[in-house]
């Protein structure tokens, strides 16, 4: 039996259609492919109250406008399009067909309708988008439902989009919050973590700190901070933009603790970074690239005590190559490899990359270096190290040294990529 609505709709009898918009401007267009320009779009004399009078002669007791079609124009001025007549020179921006429809049809005693096309060809789709960010501070009254459904749209929308995720949207997180604002992972810091230590945010702090070596999920750190001291730009921080050196120690922290540094710039009032901020960040650069440049232990004689076999020789270690690795035997969960150089070299810093495909296997590792390879001397910084992942960053005071040795023990044979040591400019 038919609702009261649908009662109501039979005794209508005739319904008008009105299909007014840009299409009308543009010559025998019924489709537009949304390119014509909002400028076209000028009714000399447009009187919605004429449009009723026309319905009330014959006898139509309702009208639907159109307010959007498959152009994509709003007939009224949205705030979420530019394509609409607020960018059109008809009342110099200021009308509102829509308005001036339903105001018309109150008058005159006519039911309004609407009809809204979702087929756009104007509103570009804004894809494809690498990152959503679900900033934790002042979310917590939204719930683990209303991420879902966000969640489900991304999903399908973006497949390759990754979640920077925070409290209750902790299910989604492909990356986590390092709990702090200051560019600084801890040491360890692992990949992988409970995801209640997100969820849980206030309560731990150094879990997301830190990652937990035997948490369930892989959700590795991504590091906000800013070049300056507030996220937006303020004239009084012009001379408060973080140095080189700040940065350089910021990206040690940082992406040499196995995160991803998420630097903000903060855009001045006539829209561009400031000149310093884009400087310093140059600089950063210039350092990483020159010091990672020159791989020292390129030519070393190398050996390992428990090599897994030609296909993964220790000379793919600095071979400069993510594609080749060394690998430690079956059964081996420690190793020691001694690179020994033909000459001595001086270096001040060493990077590590271990092949994060295969999770973390190394927990725990130590340099050493020597000048007649039997007096093994620490290199500082450099023991008792704990997690590897993508990139481990350690830096010291200039050495001198032909030989260095690399301890590794873990949860695995060990499986690094690059080991290397480094001249900073
Ligand atoms: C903090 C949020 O609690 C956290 O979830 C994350 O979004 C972080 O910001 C991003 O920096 S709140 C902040 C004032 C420490």
């Amino acid at each position: 039996m038919p609702s009261a609505k649908q009662l109501e709709w039979y005794k209508r009898e005739i319904v008008a259609f009105f299909h007014f918009g840009i299409n009308t401007f543009g010559d025998e267009v019924n489709e537009g492919d949304g390119k014509a320009s909002p400028a076209i779009f000028n009714p000399t004399g447009l009187d919605c109250g004429q449009w009723m009078k026309t319905l009330k002669r014959a006898g139509i007791p309702c009208g639907i406008l159109v307010a959007k079609h498959a152009d994509g124009f709003c007939n009224w001025p949205t705030a979420y399009s530019q394509y609409s007549v607020k960018n059109s020179p008809w009342k110099k921006g200021k009308g509102d067909v829509v308005r001036e429809f339903t105001n018309a049809c109150k008058v005159a005693g006519i039911k309004a309708g609407i009809y809204l096309g979702p087929h756009d060809r104007h509103e570009p789709t804004y894809g494809p988008i690498w990152e959503i960010w679900w900033d934790g501070a002042g979310a917590d009254f939204l719930t683990t439902d209303f991420y879902t459904r966000w969640a489900a749209i991304i999903h399908k929308a973006q497949p390759q989009c990754v979640f920077f995720g925070t409290k209750n949207s902790y299910p989604f997180a492909d990356c986590r919050w390092v709990g702090n604002e200051s560019g600084r992972s801890g040491d360890p810091c692992w990949s992988t973590i409970a995801p209640t230590s997100i969820r849980d945010e206030s309560a731990h702090i150094e879990e997301l700190n830190h990652g937990q070596l035997d948490g369930s999920a892989y959700v590795p750190a991504e590091v906000d901070v800013s070049i300056r001291p507030s996220w937006f730009y303020h004239a009084s921080e012009d001379h408060r933009v973080k140095s080189v050196k700040e940065l350089i120690d910021i990206y040690c922290e940082s992406v040499g603790r196995n995160s991803v540094l998420l630097l903000n710039f903060p855009p001045d009032r006539t829209g561009l970074v400031p000149a310093t901020d884009a400087k310093n960040a140059a600089g950063l650069h210039n350092w990483i690239r020159r010091t990672f440049a020159h791989n020292l232990l390129r030519g070393a004689k190398i050996t390992s005590q428990h090599p897994r076999g030609s296909e993964f020789s220790a000379s793919n270690l600095v071979d400069g190559r993510e594609e080749t690795y060394y690998a430690s035997a079956d059964g081996s969960n420690s190793d020691t490899i001694e690179f020994h150089l033909p000459k001595p070299k001086t270096f001040d810093c060493l990077m590590i990359q271990e092949v994060i495909q295969l999770g973390h296997r190394t927990t725990s590792w130590s340099v050493e270096y020597s000048n007649d390879g039997s007096t093994w001397i620490p290199v500082p910084n450099a023991t008792d190290k704990q997690t590897i992942g993508h990139k481990w960053i350690i830096r010291f005071s200039p050495l001198t040294a032909s030989h260095l040795r690399l301890k590794l023990s873990g949860r695995a044979p060990a499986a690094i990529h690059t080991f290397g040591i480094y001249k900073q400019p």
